[in-house]
C-alpha cells in the first residue's frame, strides 16, 4: 500500500504498465526498477558531495578505508554494477568509458535490452552544490538473444528508443521516464526511499518565456543564431518576449524546467566545437525523445534529433531542443 493515498510508486507504476501488455515479458519493467534503485543509491552520495573534503579527496582514503572516487566514475560504477547483476540488461555504453560493457553472462545475453548513459551531466556542478543528472536511453537488441550485445546495438537511430529518462538531483530528486506511452515523472520521498508519481502525463507547453543558452559563446557561433539570441531578448521583435535566460551547466535541469514551464534549451557548433558539446547518443537522444513524447521538438539545427544515424557511441551534435512553436522559431533564423 502506497503511503500517499491513490500516488503510485514507481514500481507499482512499471507493474501497472506491464499490466496493460498480456504478452509483455517484464523485462522492460525490471529494467527500470534497477535504474531507479541505481539512482537512490547515487543520490545518497550526492547528498553527501558537499562533504567530500571532509571524507577525503579523490584518490585518497576515506575514513572507512574506501578509495574516495570522484561522483561521476562513483555513479558509473553504481550503474553499471546494478544493471549488470541485475538480468535485464544485456550491456552499457557510458559516457565514462571508452568502449561499451558487455556483461556476457547467460542471464545477461539473454536479455533483450541494452542501456546508453551518461552518469551524472553537468559534472562542474558537483563541487558548487547545484543540480546534477543522470541520463539514460534504452534500446531494443538487433543482435540475436542469447549472445553477447555487439556494437550495432547500441548504434541505432533515437527514433528506436523503447524508453528514455533523467534523474534530476535537485532541491528534489526526480526520476521521469519516456516511453512512447508517455512522460512520467516520479519524486523520490528520502524518508523511505521511494520514488511517486508526482508528475503524471507530462505535457511540454507549445510556447514558453525561457531560453537556455551559454551566452558566453554569443561571438562564436553562426549569424543566424546570433540573430535568434538577439530576437529571444528583444522587447521590440519578439511579441512574446524578451525571453528570461536560465541556465545552469546541466542539460538536464534546464531541459526539465523547460519541459515543465515551457523553453528552448540550445548548445549549438561553436567555435572550435564544430558539432557542439553535446552528445548524441546518452545525451542528446534520450532527451530528445522524452521531449517528443511531451508533445515538444528536438533538432540539430538541419535534422530532427532522433532520425540521425550515429556512426560513434561517443559522437557530438549540436541541439535546440523544447517547446515545439519555439524550436520552429529558432529554426527559421537558422535558414
Ligand atoms: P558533462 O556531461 O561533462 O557535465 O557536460 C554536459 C554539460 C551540459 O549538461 C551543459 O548544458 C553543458 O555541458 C555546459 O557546457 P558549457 O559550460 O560549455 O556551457
Ligand atoms: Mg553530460
Amino acid at each position: 500500500m502506497s503511503r500517499y493515498k491513490n500516488i503510485m510508486t514507481l514500481d507499482e507504476f512499471t507493474i501497472q504498465q506491464l499490466r496493460l501488455f498480456p504478452h509483455a515479458t517484464g523485462e522492460l519493467s525490471g529494467l527500470l526498477r534497477g535504474i531507479g534503485l541505481a539512482a537512490k543509491q547515487v543520490n545518497v552520495e550526492v547528498n553527501r558531495a558537499g562533504l567530500a573534503d571532509i571524507l577525503g579527496a579523490e584518490g585518497t582514503i576515506n575514513v572507512q578505508g574506501e578509495v574516495v572516487q570522484k561522483l561521476d566514475v562513483y555513479a558509473n560504477n553504481v550503474f553499471i554494477d546494478v544493471l549488470r547483476s541485475g538480468i535485464n540488461c544485456a550491456g552499457i555504453v557510458s559516457e565514462e568509458n571508452e568502449e561499451a560493457v558487455i556483461f556476457d553472462d547467460t542471464r545477461s545475453n539473454a536479455s533483450k535490452y541494452v542501456l546508453l548513459m551518461d552518469p551524472i551531466d553537468g559534472s562542474g556542478n558537483i563541487d558548487v552544490n547545484i543540480s546534477i543528472g543522470t541520463i539514460f536511453s534504452v534500446y531494443r537488441r538487433v543482435s540475436p538473444t542469447g549472445q553477447p550485445a555487439t556494437p550495432e546495438d547500441f548504434l541505432q537511430q533515437g527514433i528506436k528508443q523503447v524508453a528514455a529518462g533523467y534523474v534530476i538531483y535537485g532541491s528534489s530528486t526526480m526520476l521521469v521516464y519516456a516511453t512512447r506511452r508517455g512522460v512520467n515523472g516520479f519524486t523520490l520521498d528520502n524518508s523511505i526511499g521511494e520514488f511517486y508519481l508526482s508528475h503524471p502525463d507530462i505535457r511540454i507547453p507549445p510556447h514558453g518565456k525561457f531560453y537556455s543558452f551559454d551566452n558566453c559563446y554569443y561571438h562564436q557561433v553562426a549569424r543566424g543564431i546570433r540573430r535568434y539570441v538577439d530576437y529571444c531578448m528583444s522587447v521590440a521583435d519578439n511579441k512574446a518576449g524578451p525571453y528570461s535566460n536560465r541556465y545552469y551547466g546541466c542539460m538536464v535541469a534546464d531541459v526539465h524546467r523547460n519541459l515543465l514551464k515551457g523553453g528552448i534549451f540550445f548548445y549549438p557548433a561553436v567555435t572550435g566545437k564544430p558539432d557542439g558539446k553535446l552528445r548524441l547518443c546518452y545525451e542528446c537522444n534520450p532527451m530528445a525523445f522524452i521531449t517528443e513524447v511531451a508533445g515538444g521538438k528536438a533538432t540539430n539545427g538541419k535534422e530532427r534529433i532522433l532520425d540521425i544515424q550515429p556512426k560513434h557511441i561517443h559522437q557530438r551534435s549540436p541541439l535546440f531542443i523544447g517547446s515545439a512553436e519555439m524550436v520552429d522559431e529558432a529554426q527559421r533564423f537558422l535558414r
